[in-house]
């Protein structure tokens, strides 16, 4: 696999300062090296930043830069689209405002295969929120609602040519939902696996039913990684810490069976915040994450379809 790791170095969804650094830490945590062990040719695009902004402003006082959000969008869809042509874009976060963009990008590419088009969102928020409802007005609370083409986006963010059908999302840690998104998702056909629906049934049990459905439909997966999907003692670099989340294992073995699948076309790993990592562990283990998603096992074993 030819993988491309592109730096998103975008801060200004998240309330708290930090999460640009967060390319840098994948970077120094060895995520190319990490990758090229498993036998992956690696190629680091650098970052990629905006240069232009409008002045752009939202009826609702909470919201946050809008102006480079919307800048970031528009550059991000431009570049998950050309990189999604070949190889295996990894996008190193930077807040999860990205997925605004990459997704996109990478859901008009798909559409070009003639390909069906899915998301797997690991996340303690279902960040479904529109510009009208987000109370907190940071827009890394915004992406899914918009990449699914819901109302309240309107003449802010660019129209979406193809919008994400919600039967092809399927969350997996969500434990944060404010009540306007849950609201608003009511009527949707998003998948919801909340903890508790991994408590009872298991994470392989709820992710073996979605791989099911992308290959029967012989699917392209993009795979959004949220760092606070993750428990916060395993990974406290976050700025949006929600106790109860994911284990060290339970991460591992979603990406061991995501990679058996074969059907992962990209990914992103989002909110990293080094700035409160605790000496690096946090990115390491990001670094470790996306090793299980591209191969790397305990013991050799074969490799299985879900
Ligand atoms: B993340 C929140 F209020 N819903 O809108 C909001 F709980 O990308 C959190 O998942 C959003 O980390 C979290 O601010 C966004 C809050
Ligand atoms: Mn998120
Ligand atoms: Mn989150
Ligand atoms: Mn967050």
């Amino acid at each position: 696999m030819h993988c491309k790791l592109i730096g998103v170095p975008l801060q200004d969804g998240a309330l708290r300062l930090g999460c640009e650094m967060g390319p840098s830490a994948l970077r120094t945590a060895g995520m190319k090296p990490a990758l090229e062990e498993l036998g992956h040719r690696v190629s680091d695009l650098g970052n990629v930043v905006p240069t232009e902004f409008e002045d752009l402003r939202h009826p609702n006082p909470a919201i946050r830069r809008l102006p480079e959000i919307v800048a970031w969008t528009k550059l991000l869809a431009e570049v998950s689209y050309r990189e999604s042509e070949d190889g295996m874009p990894i996008f190193m976060g930077g807040d999860h405002a990205m997925a605004a963009g990459i997704i996109p990008g990478l859901s008009r590419r798909a559409a070009e295969k003639q390909r069906p088009f899915f998301v797997l969102w690991l996340d303690a928020h279902t960040d479904f929120h529109s510009l009208e409802t987000t109370g907190s007005g940071n827009l890394h609370g915004v992406p899914v609602a918009y990449f699914t083409g819901q109302p309240g986006f309107d003449g802010y963010l660019p129209a979406l040519p193809h919008p994400v059908d919600p039967a092809n999302v399927c969350m997996i840690g969500i434990r944060s939902v404010d009540p306007a998104e849950r609201k608003a998702l009511k009527a949707t056909g998003v998948t919801i696996h909340d903890m508790r629906s991994i408590d009872e049934h298991g994470v392989a049990a709820v992710l073996r039913d979605f791989i099911a459905m992308v290959e029967a439909a012989d699917g392209l997966l993009h795979v959004s990684l949220d760092v606070d999907f993750l428990d916060p003692s395993v990974a406290p670099a976050v700025g949006t810490t929600v106790p109860g989340g994911a284990t060290f294992r339970e991460a591992h073995l979603v990406m061991e069976m995501l990679h058996d699948s074969g059907l992962v076309a990209s990914l992103d790993l989002v909110e990293l915040n080094p700035f409160l990592d605790e000496r690096g562990r946090t990115a390491t283990l990001l670094v470790d994450l996306t090793a299980s998603l591209m191969g790397r096992q305990v013991m050799d074993r074969p490799t299985r379809s879900y």
